[in-house]
């Protein structure tokens, strides 16, 4: 018998029963997602309300969502944010019938799953899109496990409440854990993200209200007014974290803010397991619950082997499993601050209702630094023509620099691409953006290794470089200088090669960068058990690799998972085909072919 089972049945039912009774009916919220849930156990899987089964409805729709007193329209799945809850076991197959009720096109991606390219629910790249008063019936087997979740791919849906959860059980079960909550990050807000969109364009630091002041200045915060003078020649802001920030967004776990609490139960000396998913459209949060230590335990699905850790930082649609044992205190704090501080949300892990931790203040905003413009000082004589400290050194020489095309001949340079990263460090190792100073342990990416060997052990036969574009000033966002809608080029792959991918940030924002259809290794730590991911959050100004085996046939979505930055151009497709049933002249290697590069030099 396992630990679940031999759990105390009728406790939970009293429980669970209790907190229903003294919260009344929450139409908006689905049971995994109400305040107060028991959360799940291996004897009881699946929760009330929680999608199971073979066939799955879902029905997309105009709603209206309220929290702590702001309330606007937004886009929801069977009429609640965040959407339900859609448990499968691997190895079933599943056909999810989705109907779009909005006046608008819709489409739902499944974030993570591996499946045929024509189920992936990319409106223009893999199917046409579901349109109004349509129904779509996504059809395809698991052969996965994990936590991954889902969204709408198609215009501003996503950034409106249409996202919520997958968890996938292994065939084989999971008695690793004795309880389990599932955590849905995101930020809501009551403008329109089109109305978002253009004030960011008309003013890139529009949500910025961390800027600089005078005051601050003249009281010694922040940068010496010699950084800050050099900054502002490169027309850079050292504060500039995020574009979209608390100033408009409500964050939200569970679709609950701040006031709401959402709390989750426990029983002292549990193994809980949480799913975090970081479905916010524009926000990466750093996750803690101070008092406890997290393992993690799955990271975008995929288990790891279990590292220790005080504070991770999860990008915009990352997943992480975490286990806890809360023993203690009666009430833990879940923290998911917003990276720039602009803003934070909290939830509770509690034994009963009513109880919760002290909330912690919101920490200082970042800086950013020479690391996070593309320089990288390690290792290097400085000499005095980088070093910002030095007066005399000369704004011009910097904004030269800054945008010298020979270090990226593969960029197409115009008013779209302000600056390229002269010297982009590899920065998979790297504490990520404002937690270097945190003064506890903070997960790199550095830090996981695949719990099982990775499935394809050869060196790749080529590697291809992607830049990752923008002016931030005019909200221009493109990969290697060419604007999506554009229409450049696909990225072309054979199947079943093996490519090296070297993703480098010309930008000073984080990127996380997700392909569809695949999971990719981080080019970090021995070979053998490299993280597996299909997100990486490529920090500023530096450079993160992966080894991709192109093993899926068809069309994919490549794209930084910033919604506005998605939509405002950091998007390709990736083609994957099979050159042996294919005129393989079709495909010309060009400027990906991999040329001197020497690929045998890892380790
Ligand atoms: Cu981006």
């Amino acid at each position: 018998m396992t630990r679940h089972q031999s759990l105390d049945r009728r406790r939970f039912i009293t429980t669970s029963g209790a907190v229903a009774a003294a919260l009344g009916s929450s139409a908006f919220f689905p049971a995994w997602a109400r305040n107060g849930t028991a959360g799940s156990t291996a004897s009881a899987l699946a929760a009330p309300g929680t999608l199971t089964g073979n066939d799955i409805a879902l029905t997309i729709g105009d709603s209206h969502f309220a929290t702590g007193g702001r309330a606007g329209h937004a886009v929801t799945v069977n009429g609640t944010l965040p959407a339900p809850l859609i448990r499968l076991r691997e190895g079933q197959s599943v056909r999810l019938s989705v109907k779009n009720t909005l006046a608008e096109q819709s489409s739902i991606h499944w974030h993570g799953l591996l499946l045929p390219f024509d189920m992936d629910g990319v409106p223009g790249v893999s199917f046409p899109g579901i349109d109004p008063g349509q129904t779509f019936v996504y059809d395809f087997p698991l052969i996965q496990s994990g936590t991954y979740w889902y969204h709408s791919h198609s215009g501003m849906q996503e950034a409106m409440g249409l996202y919520g959860p997958i968890v996938v059980d292994p065939a084989g079960g999971d008695d690793s854990y004795d309880r389990e909550h599932v955590l849905v990050l995101s930020d809501f807000s009551t403008m329109h993200p089109h109305e978002q969109l253009r004030r960011l364009k008309r003013m890139g630091g529009y949500f910025n209200e961390q800027r600089q002041t005078i005051a601050g200045l003249l009281a010694g915060e922040g940068q010496s007014l010699s950084e800050r003078l050099e900054w502002a020649a490169m027309r850079m802001d050292p504060t500039d974290i995020s574009d979209v920030t608390g100033a408009t967004y409500s964050f939200l776990i569970n679709g609950h803010g701040n006031a709401e609490n959402w709390t989750g139960m426990f029983a002292p000396g549990e193994r809980v397991k949480l799913r975090v998913i970081n479905a916010s459209s524009m926000t990466n949060f750093n996750f803690r619950i101070p008092g406890l230590s997290l393992t993690v335990v799955a990271a975008d699905g995929l288990a790891v082997q279990p590292v220790e850790t005080d504070e991770v930082q999860i990008a915009i649609a990352e997943t992480y499993d975490f286990i806890v044992t809360p023993v203690e205190q009666p009430a833990y704090g879940i923290i998911a601050e917003a990276i720039d501080r602009s803003g934070q949300v909290r939830a509770t892990l509690a034994t009963r209702m009513g109880v919760a931790a002290p909330i912690p203040t919101i920490r200082k905003r970042p800086l950013l630094g020479m690391r996070d413009m593309g320089m990288d000082m390690s290792g290097m004589d400085m000499g005095d023509t980088l070093d910002l400290s030095q007066p005399d050194a000369g704004s011009m020489d910097h904004s030269m620099s800054m945008r010298d095309p020979s270090v990226a001949p593969g960029v197409k340079m115009g008013p779209g691409v302000a600056t390229l990263s002269p010297m982009p460090a590899d920065r998979l190792g790297d504490v990520p953006t404002g937690l270097e100073d945190a003064g506890h342990r903070v997960l790199t990416y550095a830090q996981l290794r695949s719990a099982t060997p990775n499935p394809d052990a050869r060196l790749p036969s080529r590697q291809i470089d992607v830049h990752l574009t923008a002016n931030m000033e005019r909200y221009m966002w493109s990969i290697d200088g060419e604007d999506f809608a554009s229409g450049p080029d696909p990225i072309p792959f054979r199947l079943n090669e093996r490519v090296r991918v070297n993703l480098i940030n010309d930008t000073m924002m984080p990127h996380p960068i997700h392909l569809h259809g695949h999971f990719f290794e981080l080019v970090t730590g021995e070979p053998g058990h490299r993280p597996r991911k299909h997100t990486v959050n490529v920090l500023p100004g530096g450079k993160a690799s992966f080894d991709l085996t192109a093993d899926a046939v068809g069309d994919w979505a490549f794209h930084c998972h910033m919604l506005l930055h998605m939509h405002s151009g950091m998007m390709r497709v990736v083609t994957v085909r099979d050159t042996n049933h294919q005129d393989a002249g079709q495909h010309k290697p060009g400027k990906h072919d991999m040329n001197g590069h020497d690929m045998g030099g890892e380790g």
